[in-house]
């Protein structure tokens, strides 16, 4: 039996498309880490529709498809291509996760939450000829049991950062506008340390990235996995929230470790935009102290900001514009504030009459889909074009790149690399 498992492309959005080099980013892992639960007698094959063609006539029996929202349409038709000559499609992932039944008009059936407990369910019916619509996984994975990525089904030479790994799933923050609560239901989970060090240990790489949701979010836990790591001599980073920095003892192990950066949801520099999407947690208060300690712990920080809450109007840009620059922040991605299927925020602005765009191909957060409550989708679009050409204009990327020795290699090559992206979108034709 022959599966062909399809990640889809994606040319929208600030993170859309490929690197300059061809490249396609993040090796993601939700599709190695479903062949690693593939039977073993069944031959599997992925393909990364970002850089490699589709070939619709292929020889398979039957075709797994992922997608994040921006990517389903990609994925549906992909789906409807493969359908339409008669091979079987099944979907799965954050999106068809959440929305089953639309992503059942383009699939024989679909997987609802992590696959590893109906994978081989779903592989033995197909096999029997009895392909249910739905395979819901009732339970999340025992973290003892997951199997390592089999990332030898990728081309490495295709994706600028390989060697991806994760260390626990899940967040134990709520924020509405995030996707990661809700597809795993509040659950936070950690693999065993040792687990996670066997699989670094096997990695061909000493740069590495923790795809996790948050790897701080149990300090306990994530001290023993950095303890741990740091005879590794690897140097890596992830996602993590800014509750790091109360901790002195996780900052400097993280730095010990080889952390070289901390990619931090910071959101807003409004305390009522915080609250309004349930995370005044993050005290706004401390972000000035929060970032020196991170920074004098010797790890850069990626921050990520959103525009377009509820409290923000034209003036908010050029005001978290000034923030940013004066915080010495190192790095940031601005987003759009985005209803995703199946958040909080999504049933929010949908009973309120406030979404306008369901274009999913647009739901990559670089574009307005909703009404914002202080001011025009058409400002808040030409904001967003506006503060990412700003703070990725050279005077202002310089003055970070040469804040401290620590890094700076790092720090130039992000800041050139995310330049080269801003410098992609549209000019803005309002200035704020
Ligand atoms: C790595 C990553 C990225 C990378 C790579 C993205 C890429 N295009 O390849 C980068 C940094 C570039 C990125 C960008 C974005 N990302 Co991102 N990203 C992730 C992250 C951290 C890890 C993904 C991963 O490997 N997970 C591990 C695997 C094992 O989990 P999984 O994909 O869910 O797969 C499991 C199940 O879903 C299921 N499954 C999945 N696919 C399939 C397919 C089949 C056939 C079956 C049966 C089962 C199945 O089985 C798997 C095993 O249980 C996730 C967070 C997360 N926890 O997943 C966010 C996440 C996927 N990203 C998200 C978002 C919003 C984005 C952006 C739109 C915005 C942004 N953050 O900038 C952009 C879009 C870029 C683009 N268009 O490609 C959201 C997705 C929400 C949504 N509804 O689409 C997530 C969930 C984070 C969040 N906070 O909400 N991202
Ligand atoms: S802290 Fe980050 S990962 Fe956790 S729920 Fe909030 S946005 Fe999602």
């Amino acid at each position: 039996m022959k599966i062909l498992l399809i990640l889809p492309k994606h040319a929208g959005g600030f993170l859309g498309g490929v690197s300059s080099s061809g490249k396609a980013g993040f090796a993601r892992l939700s599709l190695t880490a479903l062949a690693a639960v593939t039977p073993e007698n069944i031959d599997v094959r992925i393909l990364d529709a970002r850089v490699e063609e589709v070939d619709y006539n292929a020889s398979v029996d039957l075709v797994g498809i992922t997608g994040l929202t921006s990517e389903i349409p990609n994925a549906y038709e992909m789906a409807d291509g493969f359908r339409s000559r008669g091979t079987k499609v099944v979907m799965g992932g954050v999106h068809v996760s959440a929305l089953p039944d639309e992503a059942l008009l383009h699939a024989d059936s679909v997987v609802v939450g992590e696959a590893e407990l109906v994978w081989k369910d779903l592989i033995e019916d197909f096999r029997q000829g009895y392909l249910k619509k739905i395979y819901k996984a009732d339970d999340f994975i025992d973290m003892n049991t997951i199997a390592a990525p089999r990332r030898s089904l990728l081309n490495r030479d295709m994706y600028t950062s390989f060697s991806t790994l994760q260390a626990t799933r899940g967040c134990p923050f709520k924020c509405d506008f995030c996707t990661v609560t809700t597809f795993f239901g509040n659950t936070y989970r950690q693999r065993p340390v040792e687990d996670v060090v066997n699989e670094v240990k096997g990695l061909s790489d000493s740069n590495v990235v923790f795809l996790d949701d948050n790897i701080v979010g149990k300090p306990k836990y994530a001290k023993e996995l950095m303890k741990a790591l740091i005879p590794l001599k690897i140097k890596w980073g992830s996602q993590g929230s800014i509750t790091i920095a109360k901790d002195d003892e996780l900052l400097s192990l993280y730095a010990q470790s080889g952390g070289q950066y901390i990619f931090i949801g910071f959101e807003s520099i409004s305390a009522e935009n915080l609250d309004d999407v349930q995370k005044s947690w993050n005290t706004i208060e401390n972000y000035e102290k929060a970032i020196n300690k991170i920074h004098d712990a010797g790890i850069d920080i990626i921050g990520s900001f959103i525009l377009g809450l509820d409290q923000d109007d034209k003036s908010s840009f050029r005001k978290m514009l000034n923030f940013l620059i004066k915080s010495g922040i190192d790095c940031v991605m601005f987003h759009v504030l985005t209803p995703l299927p199946g958040t909080k925020l999504y049933d929010k602005l949908e009973n309120d009459g406030r979404i306008i765009d369901r274009n999913w191909a647009k739901y990559h957060t670089g574009a307005a889909v909703f009404k914002p409550a202080l001011m025009t989708p058409e400002e808040l679009q030409e904001g967003y074009y506006w503060i990412y050409r700003e703070f990725y204009s050279y005077p202002n990327m310089l003055k970070r790149i040469l804040r401290s020795p620590k890094n700076l290699i790092y720090r130039a090559a992000i800041n050139l690399s995310y330049r080269r992206k801003a410098m992609k979108l549209p000019k803005p034709k309002l200035t704020f």
